[in-house]
């Protein structure tokens, strides 16, 4: 696959980032020059896209700090350089998110409605299109209508759904997921779980009884254990991804609904500020509409 069709929905869906972006960015390009007001003016469209304010302050510096080092300065300049300012800040080695031979499990956790079951989905069909057996265990035995809409899912994908009776025990459906994992030729995984918040102390047991129990019968820890964050909270979904943290190992993180949102600088704190990878991103409702992440598309396409 073409490394442009790989990313193309990434680059797509970040449109409302970079149009909400890229007015102002536009206006402080096209002086030419960089003087201290202008800074104050990158400083707050970075803000604007949901960067945080020391973020985007140590972005903005560490351009003037680049800058002073060239002769000349024009738009095209200044616009390369804030570019690899970003780019510093969210390209870190962090091992390749991979399914390795042999047996793996993803558990996906997060708050409600973020985009867990859907991701779930689009990851079934993401492994299964890369010649991955797939297996999902709908371990939202909460709602009635998490595990329907999973069985749809499957139907939609061809992927094998494992899923409780309502209310049964998660940890005990992951359990079985597992055992059906090991039996047959599975290669993966996928652990989706109910919507929570991070403040909910019996919830947040449960998810760590999901993941112990789950640990014990695959016996080994879980490959990943992904958060999935909504792009149009915000800032909010930062801090989210930091009091799971604190709860919960977490190894990735996925952030959904890209598409509609403009906040797509929050992907800079994860990376930088939370020091988590961004796995991949989801770019619509659509089975199909889920795209690795890039930090090198992910600048081109800022603004
Ligand atoms: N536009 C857009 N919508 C999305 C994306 N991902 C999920 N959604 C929508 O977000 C809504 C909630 O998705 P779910 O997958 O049910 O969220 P959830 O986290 O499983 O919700 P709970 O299980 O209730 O916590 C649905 O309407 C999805 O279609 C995305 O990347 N883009
Ligand atoms: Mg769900």
């Amino acid at each position: 696959m073409k490394i442009f069709e790989k990313f193309k929905s990434l680059a797509g869906s970040l449109k409302k980032t970079k149009e909400g972006l890229s007015g102002k960015m536009n206006a402080i390009f096209s002086s030419g020059k960089l003087n201290s007001e202008d800074l104050d003016k990158i400083e707050e469209a970075l803000i604007l896209s949901d960067i945080s304010y020391r973020t985007a302050s140590e972005i903005a510096d560490g351009a003037k700090k680049r800058m002073l080092g060239f002769k000349e300065s024009s738009p095209a300049i200044i616009r390369e350089v804030l570019r690899d300012e970003i780019k510093c800040k969210i390209s870190k080695n962090f091992p390749e998110i991979k399914v390795k031979n042999g047996k793996n499990i993803f558990m996906i956790v997060g708050v409600n409605g973020v985009g867990k079951t859907t991701t779930v989905g689009k990851l079934g069909k993401y492994y299964t299109e890369r010649g991955k057996k797939v297996i999902i265990a709908a371990c939202d035995t909460f709602r009635a209508a998490g595990k329907e809409q999973l069985e749809i899912w499957g139907r939609r994908t061809g992927v094998e759904v494992i899923s409780g009776k309502e209310n049964q025990d998660p940890a005990s459906v992951a359990h079985d997921a597992i055992q059906r994992l090991k039996d047959r030729d599975f290669d993966l995984l996928l652990i989706d779980t109910a919507g929570r918040l991070h403040n909910k102390k019996h919830l947040m047991e449960e998810l760590l009884k999901i993941k112990r129990v789950a640990s014990k019968s695959f016996g080994s820890e879980l490959d990943e254990v992904l958060i999935i964050i909504d792009s149009s909270l915000g800032q909010n979904s930062v801090v989210q991804t930091e009091q799971f943290k604190a709860i919960i190992d977490i190894s990735g993180v996925i952030v959904t609904k890209l598409d509609g949102s403009a906040k797509g600088g929050i992907i800079i704190d994860i990376i930088h500020k939370l020091d988590l990878p961004v796995r991949f991103v989801g770019t619509g409702e659509s089975p199909d509409e889920i795209s690795e992440f890039s930090p090198e598309i992910f600048v081109n396409n800022l603004f």
